[in-house]
């Protein structure tokens, strides 16, 4: 029996996910259009307590001004109605053709100016609605060509986009982190800031960096060859994890945004570990909404959207349980001991000792028994088999 998700997990979704209408490179949409105002009343009815949205999810492009306030009214009426919140919000800087090349990277100069007020006039709304996290995926910020992109001056203008948009953000008084989303490729054929360490070290080169943080999605890591749970433990060392995307992906490929565990089961174990219980030596766990940025398969009707909006849920649960019973059983903590897993929060140096002490320390090097200590065993397989008989229900 799996527990039923209630508000106190944090789950939110996106309104892209359950609403995409399953349209692809190769093929026609094979579902029809679902009203926000559904999927709010519907995800909340399953247990979610989040919502998550482009302005373009719930606002069409182009909208006059009174159409927009009509789409919001309706959108917070459901919200109203069902107690859920919206903890971020992003931009739609990637569908319209104005964006092909880029919304604040754009070689050309009016567009990355109609970007900038796109978002501005959107982190409005996103105050009013008390979201947290404003997230930027920038999808269409690349190029196919090394000679199309000059890529530095596309840094100094993604820079100079994230720092004017935090520094209104600052200036409102707005309670707002940003989160960067890094994807290696698609839709363009490589995209700025293709990894969680890519975007960590863009963020250290801003003037606002202290309220910005990264976005990692799981199968965007995953489709750079990447560890995530590696990476998000790297950007929570940092303080950087502001936000998550949970989802599914089966090696280097296309994008496909399954249900979270559908893809690498294991790693989604050790996600999981990891947000719930924090670093196996210590250190905090992460207290972010749990955030689903998946794509219900084309194959699906709209049962199966439902169903496959629960499996997220479902999986995410069925893990803390089986997270939660690995953490506690005493041959895994003993297993910890054996492969020196929680000795690594040791300081290699003792208090206060200096440069000059090691060097004196014969017992550091030159009594140093290299061959005797290279003879040493780790244990780490008989650790991860532990890890996979709890993730198995054997244990
Ligand atoms: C888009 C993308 C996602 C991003 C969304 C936020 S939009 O669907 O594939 O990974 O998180 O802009
Ligand atoms: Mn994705
Ligand atoms: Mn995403």
């Amino acid at each position: 029996m799996a527990p039923t998700p209630t508000r106190e997990d944090r789950f939110s979704f996106g309104l892209w996910t359950v609403g995409w209408e399953a349209r692809d490179q190769f093929g026609d949409a094979t579902r029809a259009p679902l009203d926000p105002v559904e999927s709010v009343h519907k995800l909340a009815e399953l247990g979610a307590y989040g919502v998550t949205f482009h302005d373009n999810d719930v606002i069409p492009f182009g909208a006059t001004e009174s159409e927009r306030d009509k789409h919001i009214a309706r959108f917070k009426d459901a919200l109203a109605e069902t107690g859920t919140v919206v903890p971020m919000m992003t931009t739609n800087l990637f569908t319209h053709p104005v964006f092909k090349d880029g919304g604040f990277t754009s070689n050309d100069r009016s567009v990355r100016r109609f970007a900038l007020r796109k978002v501005l006039r959107n982190l409005d709304l996103a105050a009013e609605l008390g979201a947290q996290t404003y997230v930027f995926w920038g999808g269409r910020e690349g190029a196919e060509y090394d000679g199309a992109k000059d890529i530095q001056a596309a840094l100094d203008r993604y820079r100079e986009g994230i720092d004017l948009l935090a520094a209104y953000v600052k200036e409102q008084g707005y309670s707002i982190r940003f989160a960067i989303e890094p994807k290696p490729n698609e839709p363009r054929g490589d995209i700025l800031l293709p990894t969680v360490g890519h975007a960590l070290a863009f963020i250290a080169e801003l003037e606002h960096g202290d309220i910005v943080g990264v976005n990692p999605e799981v199968g965007h890591e995953q489709m750079a060859g990447l560890n995530y749970a590696a990476g998000i433990a790297q950007a929570m060392w940092a303080g950087k994890l502001f936000h998550i995307d949970l989802n599914g992906q089966r090696s280097i490929k296309y994008d496909q945004d399954l249900v979270f565990g559908h893809g690498d089961l294991l790693n989604a174990f050790f996600t999981v570990d990891l947000l719930e219980h924090g670093a196996p030596g210590g250190g905090p766990a992460y207290n972010g909404p749990r955030h689903f940025d998946y794509k219900p398969s084309r194959t699906e009707d709209m049962t199966g959207v439902w169903e496959s909006a629960e499996a997220n849920m479902r999986t995410y649960l069925l893990l803390k349980e089986r997270a939660a019973a690995y953490r506690a059983d005493p041959e895994v903590q003993a297993a910890f001991e054996r492969s020196g897993v929680t000795a690594l929060r040791e300081p290699t140096l003792n208090a206060g000792e200096t440069v000059s002490d090691l060097l004196t320390d014969r017992g550091a090097f030159e009594d140093f028994d290299a061959d005797a200590v290279g003879q040493r065993g780790y244990g780490f397989v008989r650790l991860n088999q532990l890890a996979i008989d709890h993730l198995l229900g054997a244990r």
